[in-house]
């Protein structure tokens, strides 16, 4: 990316894109939310649209002006209504967390109970965590997986039967096995549920047909527009017809004031490009790169969580495989450019800060054109890393190689 008029204005600003720029050209990313965007995404969250304020929606906002957000925000829509064959889609939630807060409470009343994923299980802190405002406002019960790694949908029916909630939430962002999405919303229509699901993690997988898709199921869906989906960072709301007119408002004006239109912009260009056959080749390679991944770590002695993947990231169990700690694991790897993250396996009972897993993912680099070959090669330095954490020499031979393979591979938007 360009940066020369920052280098003038700002030049310890611009000493820090470069740096980060740096990182990024030269490090190894495996965290699986993560991912790199086009120039084209680049371009439109840098443009002139970072300066409107367009409180309201398409046709109806507050302050005038509006001639060319209300196209861009329309364009956006329509976009990904074709993407995901959506009949209603709200493009303004400023990310995750707050796209599923508007969806709670536009549809909850205070006290009211949710069924969602235990985190540890790989749900998302936002699905019912104690530490979150939204449990601190309504009632969470959470659900869990089997030792397969699979839900029983049998026990999810019956504790949807004794607890009664008013909405029944799926979706996860460790969890790496599909769900069964007709039988989870036959069981929330069963016991007078709404049903909703964050895709954020597999928005990219869903929307280039590569895994089977929620929409035609869930009443709701949320999701991220990064990750997989490759846009920029931003969340959304997709949903049924009857559902659209709460979400809308309860998005604006309920919880958030004027839409970023230069992110919004950005996301209907990341949706354009979603929609190429391109994309489609690049999430079936990423399906491909998780389960070389997987496969090799397991040869490797890891213990790899939920019985393996059906998505674009592996939950490796390295405390009881290797005896190393999630933390200690994660550091190991960042001394040699590679960037991974500590994560909680089910039930885990170390400390979050320090648990026993770590969840590595392969979207960032299957965009910078890895296949199986460099995947394979990724797998041994990980192996290779962790078992010799205490070994600095090792550890910088390993970091000199990991370079040299990034600087093959060029990151699209630098
Ligand atoms: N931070 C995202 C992730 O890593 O899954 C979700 O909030």
């Amino acid at each position: 990316m360009n940066i020369k008029i920052i280098k003038k204005v700002d030049p310890q600003m611009a000493r820090l894109i470069e740096k980060e720029q740096k990182r990024q050209s030269e490090g190894m990313e495996l965290i699986a939310s993560e991912n790199y965007v086009s120039k084209a995404v680049l371009e439109a969250l840098g443009s002139v649209f970072t300066n409107k304020y367009s409180e309201g929606y398409p046709g109806r906002r507050y302050y005038g002006g509006q001639t060319y957000t209300d196209a861009v925000e329309n364009l956006a829509i329509e976009r990904a209504k074709k993407l995901f064959g959506a009949e209603h889609v709200n493009v303004q939630p400023l990310s995750g967390a707050p796209a599923n807060m508007i969806v709670y409470s536009a549809i909850l009343k205070p006290g009211d109970k949710v069924l969602g994923m235990d985190l540890s299980h790989g749900g998302h802190l936002t699905h019912g965590h104690p530490v979150t405002l939204a449990a601190k406002i309504y009632k969470f019960v959470r659900y869990k997986t089997e030792a397969n790694g699979l839900i029983d949908y049998k026990k999810l029916e019956r504790l949807a039967q004794k607890e009664k909630p008013k909405l029944m939430l799926a979706g996860f962002s460790a969890y790496t096995r599909q769900i069964d999405y007709k039988r989870f919303c036959n069981i929330a229509k069963k016991v007078g549920a709404i049903s909703m699901f964050d895709m954020a993690h597999i928005a990219g997988l869903i929307a280039a047909k590569v895994i089977p898709s929620p929409v035609p199921y869930f009443d709701i869906i949320t999701t991220t527009t990064h990750k997989t989906l490759r846009g920029p960072r931003g969340g959304m709301i997709l949903c049924k017809k009857e559902f659209a007119q709460v979400i809308d408002k309860a998005c604006f004006p309920g919880f958030q004031g004027g839409p970023h239109m230069n992110n919004i912009a950005a996301k209907a260009v990341a949706f354009k490009e979603a929609l190429k056959p391109s994309f489609r080749n690049y999430a079936k390679q990423i399906l491909k790169n998780a389960k070389v991944l997987e496969n090799e770590l397991r040869n490797y002695g890891f213990k790899i969580m939920f019985g393996g993947t059906e998505n674009h990231m592996v939950l490796v169990d390295v405390f009881n495989s290797k005896g190393v700690s999630g933390k200690e694991a994660e550091m190991a790897l960042d001394e040699i450019g590679i960037s991974v993250n500590k994560n909680m396996i089910p039930d885990d009972t170390r400390n979050p800060m320090d648990p026993s897993g770590i969840r590595i993912g392969v979207p960032a680099i299957t965009t910078r054109g890895m296949k199986e070959k460099e995947v394979k090669q990724i797998a041994k330095w990980i192996n290779d890393a962790i078992e010799n954490r205490n070994d600095k020499k090792i550890l910088q031979k390993i970091h000199k190689e990991v370079i040299k393979m990034c600087k093959k591979f060029p990151i699209p938007g630098i």
